[in-house]
């Protein structure tokens, strides 16, 4: 049976229905059931060893679209629903888009089970089945409020499986069940999402928001990612998700290697466990903790063979993102792990004895970190600057002592999903011009070089930017009911909100441009400016940057005088669903924290890939970008990390001394406070962050602000010169190739998994 027949018999059994009579959403059901046919006929990846790539967050977006590309099926189900009256497109909408991630890290993890699948190699990721996962986004009254994110349905992707784990804390212990999801390589076989869950799970018991009772743990453990920790119950909870985690998983993988009778000795030749920043750090410990109390290994046997299976990435250097916990939590949620991190912490202390190498430290917290680089075969950084960062600076004393540990991956992403399904246009138009090669070997893409003066290609390309600005725009229409000019140059900034990535510097210039519009100094170019973006509930001045943000929006959107020249929009509940749309309608690629702070990026790879501009710092994957596009093709600006790290260490910054010396710096700061934005936003909010940029900016936004406005009006400007930014985004497209997560998952595999195939 072809595909066409399948579907209408689905669709028959389903609804009784033609395809014609069918809605959108029993479309969407009946396609859903149709992959999952299709996937469970695929070849099952094996292999001698595999990775588990076990994660607090999988971002994954939603799946029909790019399970149907992975299928090979798309373009016939395209064309015989467009046939019956149909969109494709429309009907993807349906889906909820799974609540699983955060930011960054998790939608790596994601773009690279589907590398790992695409590749042939044997993996599966392993996390939690988040019931509301990370909250929804409202705005009321310019302000975030955060709502609970009902994602899960009964007819999902998800397959519920009969595996079940007993999960033992201190004082209590859970039930736990595994569910899984299926990841389709593109064009090869299949591995599996793993989700654990409780089974006394009580979603009643979230009242009005997100709010809960944080000591249930029967009942509450898989209901949000990163619940509240702003007090002791949200960080016993922390741990208790954690732990359940890792238990899981390593229940999981010893079952593995029990029913392929694998040696247990030999572990780390059938197993290599990659851990996704320090949230899965306490696999180490209950491996241990298995191996000798269970399996009869001797703490030095169990030690080894644990070492030699776990490897570590590191996705930040932000202090506070470094997980310390008190041991008396510990004792509290996992007393039968405590023993052996005093091991362990031990056998460091006996063989180390500087302070900053130790596990737990003298105020009896535990960092999870140090953990993981003594006990681990491989630290590895996202990006190259990362890593050289944390070679010579943030991590030097562990770098001193294991030189031959520590090793960069420079992240990717997967362009099944960020340019093959969220830019079919251009990617029909690619295949015109350089043939579909790229798809396999993303390097192919710089065959597009040779049209680099092609006034026919720069052309069509730009031509089909303009169309996704107008779906943008539409949408904007549609679900804000704000009016947007798709002949404005579209500048973008999308990311979580935290005071490092620099929002507010961001917001400080459009300040400054309206200012200047409104002193009569009118600007040839219309700009958008889009920001979209999630500051965690108990992040006090994430929460005033998003307000100053919808204030403006405010302010702007309802002035006639500076009206036809800039718009402020704040995407509402930023997900993957909205990068989709917002990141191939994008001219200004907004990659501005302060260098040393962005671990990578990944962002900014999905912006290039989509025909974007970069305006930068020299910090993550930025670096990189700039090197293989060279100087022409990108706007760096702002002070480099060397100097910055010497600013943290003398403490030398004030921004203060920016203010009193810069008449721009001053007039933009000081609007924040001034009697337009008080008559629309909050005092409370808004002197709070006023203050906050005067008395200590702890990431230096008024030290790069001048140069960053220069930098972004003479970007603007530049975009009037059609021919020369036509050329600058082929360019960028044409050198996206290396940001593959094909190219990372290669590297991975070859200095650190070593899957046989
Ligand atoms: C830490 C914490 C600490 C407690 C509160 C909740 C929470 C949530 C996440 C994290 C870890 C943040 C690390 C992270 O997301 N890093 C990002 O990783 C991306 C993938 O490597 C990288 O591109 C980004 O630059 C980096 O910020």
């Amino acid at each position: 049976m072809n595909i066409e027949q399948q579907l209408l018999e689905i669709m028959n059994q389903r609804y009784q229905k033609s395809i014609e009579a069918c809605t959108e959403s029993e479309l969407y059901y009946g396609l859903l059931e149709l992959s999952k046919k299709l996937m469970s006929l695929a070849p099952v990846i094996t292999g001698d060893k595999k990775v588990y790539y076990i994660s607090s967050e999988f971002l994954i977006g939603k799946l029909l679209s790019n399970n149907l590309i992975n299928l090979e099926i798309y373009d016939k189900l395209d064309e015989v629903l467009r046939a019956k009256g149909k969109s494709l497109a429309a009907i993807s909408e349906i889906e909820p888009e799974p609540s699983l991630g955060n930011g960054g890290l998790g939608r790596l993890a994601a773009c690279f089970l589907d590398s790992i699948a695409t590749l042939g190699l044997p993996g599966e990721g392993i996390g939690l089945n988040y019931h509301f996962g990370l909250f929804k986004q409202v705005f009321e009254n310019q302000l975030q409020t955060a709502e609970k994110n009902e994602w899960i349905e009964k007819d999902s992707w998800i397959t519920k499986t009969d595996v079940t784990f007993d999960v033992a804390f201190g004082n209590k212990k859970v039930k736990s069940r595994l569910y899984d999801i299926d990841v389709i390589g593109y064009e090869n076989g299949l591995n599996k999402l793993r989700l654990f869950d409780i089974e006394s799970i009580d979603e009643s018991i979230v009242k009005d928001g997100i709010s809960f009772d944080k000591n249930k743990i029967e009942k509450n453990l898989t209901l949000f990612l990163y619940p509240d920790d702003s007090d002791e119950a949200g960080e016993l909870l922390r741990i208790y998700q954690q732990y359940f985690m890792v238990s899981n998983a390593a229940q999981l993988i010893l079952k593995e290697m029990k029913e392929k009778q694998y040696d247990l000795k030999k572990m780390y030749e059938h197993a290599v466990i990659q851990i996704n920043d320090t949230h899965p750090t306490m696999i180490i410990p209950e491996l241990i903790r298995i191996l000798t109390e269970e399996k009869a290994f001797s703490m030095n046997e169990a030690i080894e063979i644990v070492s030699k299976t776990c490897a570590y990435t590191n996705h930040t250097i932000l202090a506070e993102a470094l997980e310390k916990w008190p041991l008396s939590y510990l004792e509290k949620v996992v007393p039968q792990l405590v023993p052996i991190i005093k091991e362990l912490h031990e056998r460091v202390a006996k063989k180390f004895h500087d302070p900053k190498v130790q596990i737990i430290d003298k105020h009896k917290r535990v960092h999870m970190a140090h953990i993981d680089i003594h006990y681990g075969f491989s630290v590895n950084g996202v990006a190259a600057i990362h890593t050289e960062i944390l070679k010579e600076s943030e991590l030097k004393h562990f770098y001193d002592l294991y030189p031959e540990k520590f090793n960069n991956k420079t992240n990717g992403i997967t362009f099944r999903r960020w340019l093959l399904s969220c830019n079919r246009e251009l990617t029909a138009y690619l295949d015109e011009v350089i043939g579909d090669g790229y798809k396999k070997e993303a390097t192919n893409l710089e065959k597009l070089l040779a049209y680099k003066e092609d006034k026919e290609v720069l052309g069509r390309i730009s031509g089909i930017k303009y169309e996704k600005k107008k779906e943008l725009a539409e949408f904007v229409k549609e679900t804000q009911g704000i009016e947007v000019n798709p002949d404005s140059v579209f500048d973008i900034q999308i990311k979580r909100l935290h005071e490092y990535k620099r929002q507010q510097m961001n917001a400080l210039y459009i300040i400054h441009k309206y200012l200047e519009i409104k002193s009569g100094l009118k600007p040839k170019t219309p700009v958008t400016y889009f920001f979209g973006a999630k500051a965690a509930p108990a992040y006090i001045i994430a929460q005033d940057i998003i307000h100053l943000i919808l204030v403006l929006q405010e302010i702007v959107n309802n002035d006639p005088d500076v009206n036809p020249y800039m718009k402020v929009i704040m995407i509402e509940n930023y997900n993957v669903s909205k990068a989709e749309k917002l990141i191939p309608a994008c001219d200004i690629s907004e990659q501005i924290s302060l260098a040393s702070k962005e671990a990578s990026g990944t962002g900014n790879m999905k912006f290039m890939l989509n025909g974007a501009v970069t305006l930068g710092t020299s910090d993550g994957a930025n670096v990189e970008i700039h090197e293989l596009v060279g100087d022409d093709n990108i706007y760096i600006f702002g002070e480099k990390s060397e100097q910055i790290i010497k600013h943290y260490e003398k403490a030398d910054y004030s921004s203060k001394k920016y203010y009193k010396n810069s008449a721009v710096i001053k007039a933009a700061v000081d609007f924040i406070v001034g009697e337009q934005a008080l008559a629309v936003g909050n005092k409370v909010n808004l002197e709070r962050l006023y203050h906050e940029l005067l008395s200590k900016d702890w990431f230096m936004t008024l030290l790069d602000l001048e140069d960053y406005i220069q930098t972004k009006d003479r970007m603007i400007g530049d975009y009037e010169n059609q021919e020369k930014w036509q050329k600058m985004m082929l360019i960028n497209i044409a050198k996206a190739g290396f940001f593959s997560s094909d190219r990372t998952i290669e590297e991975y595999n070859r200095d650190i998994w070593k899957l046989t195939q």
